[in-house]
């Protein structure tokens, strides 16, 4: 039999990049990715405690292929802080893409966190900014509340996600995973890397049956 999570006032959902751009039909498309939409709606309501992160880019970010000669998307590039792959341009601020899913359907959303704002810097994890210390400030926010264990769902399973995942656990949350809420992008085998690395970092992957 498998174990059920009874989720209480002191969980959070975290609903990380649910934005048109990275849906069917957005410039960084991740298979299936609209699909998350009815899951999260279904899930949320189980949760007294959501917040909601969104990637939000300026024009002209240094993530974005476009911004260097001779690179395509899905290329690498060093950065000050490391590597960095180049991503087609999305979640530009002010864009359609960069809206969040509008049939996301969670009124009790109690903060939206948004990552990627600086020209110089990506931010792939809730927490911190690449450079792994950078902090967005979404750690000190569910400390201060008391909120200790964290269910994360969203786009994409193998970025954001995951980089949520591991920096959560680093952090000393209680971090899971609900595989149905997340769709990835799936670079090189980047989907089965991804989940090898969380089991290994302590996250819990579970399915939506069994969070009660
Ligand atoms: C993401 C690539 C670039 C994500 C964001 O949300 O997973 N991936 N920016
Ligand atoms: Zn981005």
């Amino acid at each position: 039999m498998i174990d059920t999570v009874k989720i209480t006032d002191k969980d959070a959902l975290i609903v990380v990049d649910v934005q048109y751009d990275f849906c069917p039909g957005g410039s960084l498309a991740v298979n299936g990715g609209d699909e998350v939409v009815p899951v999260i709606n279904e899930i949320a309501g189980r949760f007294d405690n959501v917040v909601l992160t969104q990637d939000w880019h300026p024009p002209g970010h240094k993530s974005f292929a476009s911004e260097w000669k001779d690179k395509k998307p899905f290329e690498y590039i060093d950065m000050p802080y490391g590597k960095q792959i180049l991503w087609p341009d999305h979640c530009v601020w002010g864009t359609k893409g960069a809206e969040i899913h509008g049939k996301l359907n969670i009124m009790h959303n109690q903060l939206i966190i948004r990552k990627g704002f600086r020209r110089e810097m990506d931010s792939y994890s809730a927490f911190f900014e690449n450079d792994g210390k950078t902090p967005t400030g979404l750690g000190g926010y569910l400390k201060e509340r008391g909120l200790n264990r964290i269910f994360l769902v969203g786009l994409a399973t193998d970025f954001c996600v995951k980089w949520s995942a591991l920096d959560g656990r680093k952090l000393g949350f209680d971090v899971h995973v609900i595989e149905e809420g997340c769709r990835a992008i799936d670079l090189e085998g980047s989907l089965e890397k991804a989940w090898e690395e969380m089991k290994s970092a302590g996250v819990k992957r579970v399915w939506k049956s069994q969070i009660i």
